[in-house]
């Protein structure tokens, strides 16, 4: 039976660490601070973003709310994300995805200064990824990191798979393991032998989307899962991309949803948006 990844004890640890960091820089007169800007109503957004704002007032940050209604114009975000821009008090400017169709989220992720662009999703930033010397890192695939860190598991040499290739998650995600001397494989959609491809993996990171895709048959044992997947079962209970109750008797180490990467990657987000702080 694997061994279950605390990703809440951990994410408790991280923002511990970035508090007295915090206090460090107040001794100094500098306070971080944080904007989130959310556009129309979607309930897990809302969550998330509530949940970065109280993480921000327990590590000692400025958070900003920037909540916009769903009919707001590409014109009037890009406005806002301009005076947030050259706003002094701010550090770092989130603006939480998915947005509503009509918003272009290309160019919002453009219109953000990189020295505040604390997801790390602007091309200037994500080209810092791929060379290796970045001042951020995303702050899903670097949570993931942490956990593998948390757990005293080596990577260097190992067989790594990622399944899922978005720019927010399974792109960063192989790049981080690469630069820990990972053998990585990036599997997606048109994927041929999925199975065999991920039964082989030492390391398995789970980005599709999809609730319970990984099945037990994918997972080799002793094998480490992590599952970066938030979605909700037939009967509306939050889930991971990996089938928990099937996977975990197989696995040596695996994250649990909830409580697994979710408040990591906000974790991180506190480490990028301090990072920030000290670049202005
Ligand atoms: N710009 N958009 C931007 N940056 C991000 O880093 C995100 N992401 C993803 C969605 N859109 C984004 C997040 O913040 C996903 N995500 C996120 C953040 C927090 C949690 C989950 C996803 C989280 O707190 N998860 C909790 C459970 C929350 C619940 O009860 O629904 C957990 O324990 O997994």
């Amino acid at each position: 039976m694997a061994t279950i990844i605390n990703g809440k004890e951990v994410a408790a640890k991280v923002r511990e660490e970035v508090r007295q960091e915090c206090v460090r820089l107040g001794e100094m007169g500098i306070t971080p601070g944080l904007a989130v800007i959310i556009v129309g109503d979607d309930p897990a957004s809302r969550v998330y973003v509530n949940n970065k704002k109280k993480a921000c007032e327990e590590v000692g940050f400025i958070s900003e709310e920037y909540a916009l209604p769903a009919e707001t114009t590409q014109e009037e975000l890009l406005a806002l994300i301009d005076r947030l821009n050259s706003k002094p008090d701010i550090d770092g400017i989130l603006c939480q995805l998915p947005l509503p169709k009509h918003l272009d989220e290309k160019a919002v992720i453009h219109a953000i200064d990189p020295s505040k662009d604390v997801d790390a999703f602007h091309p200037s930033n994500v080209g810092k990824i791929m060379i290796g010397d970045y001042d951020f890192l995303p702050c899903t695939p670097a949570g993931v990191m942490e956990l593998i860190h948390s757990a005293g598991i080596e990577v260097s040499g190992k067989n790594c798979v990622v399944i899922g290739r978005s720019n927010i998650v399974g792109k960063p995600m192989a790049m981080l393991l690469l630069h820990e001397n990972a053998t990585v494989t990036i599997c997606h959609s048109r994927t041929r032998n999925l199975k065999e491809i991920c039964a082989a993996a030492d390391i398995l990171v789970a980005a599709v989307g999809k609730p319970k895709f990984v099945t037990a048959d994918m997972v080799k044992d002793g094998a480490v899962v992590l599952d970066v997947g938030i979605n909700r079962d037939e009967n509306g209970k939050l889930c991971g991309d990996v089938d928990f109750d099937a996977v975990a008797p197989k696995a040596s180490f695996i994250t649990p949803v909830p409580g697994g990467v979710g408040p990591m990657t906000i974790a991180m987000l506190m480490k990028n948006t301090l990072k920030a702080a000290t670049l202005h």
